[in-house]
């Protein structure tokens, strides 16, 4: 059985596709137009070890905002789709990540319900073009389509750039412990027995 979706989502801004393999290894080509959130976007792939395609084209003349939105959408509603019934999965994951002077602690529950709290502010609000503040509306985004639970919390930390990969990576490697198959069981892993 295979946990693989397909995304092609075409608005008046940005026109994206985007492919999921939650059982791959990180596999794939990211390109948004925006060379730090491939940046970001390749960390993500390798640390969750997700396969990964994106072909993005957006509205870059206006900044890069709605690209940086819309491939968190079409992620969340990929690995939305890829995870069926949920049966079988782990459903939470949590992970803290140190990465240089920054520590992130990221948790996760797949169960389908969305929340969402965000505690890991960049002072500066440009990491080198990109707006620093994209970084907390991608997975604001990932988290309302992917119907999942995420909470961030950046323990410490200064530099700007470190403190958006220590979010990508500690965020990727609990997706991936939420999302991976728990040996002990196939079941749907709530007492409600429906995801
Ligand atoms: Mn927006």
């Amino acid at each position: 059985m295979t946990r693989t979706a397909s995304i092609a989502r075409k608005t008046g801004e940005t026109d994206i596709k985007l492919s999921v393999n939650l059982d791959g290894d990180g596999a794939g080509t990211r390109s948004s137009g925006i060379g730090f959130l491939d940046h970001m976007l390749d960390l993500l792939a390798k640390h969750a070890m997700i396969d990964l395609d994106i072909q993005a084209v957006g509205d870059l003349h206006v900044d890069d905002h709605h690209t940086s939105e819309d491939i968190g959408i079409a992620f969340g509603q990929a690995v939305h789709e890829a995870l069926g019934n949920r049966a079988g999965i782990r459903r939470y994951g949590h992970f803290t990540l140190p990465m240089d002077e920054c520590l992130v602690t990221a948790a996760v529950d797949l169960g389908g319900r969305y929340a969402f709290e965000y505690h890991a502010p960049i002072a500066a609000a440009k990491i080198g073009t990109f707006d620093s503040e994209l970084v907390e509306h991608f997975w604001q985004s990932f988290a309302a389509n992917a119907n999942s639970n995420l909470h961030v919390v950046l323990h410490h930390g200064r530099n700007a750039h470190h403190i958006a990969e220590c979010v990508f990576k500690a965020t990727a490697r609990a997706i991936r412990m939420a999302a991976e198959s728990d040996p002990r069981s196939d079941a749907i892993p709530s007492t409600k027995g429906v995801l």
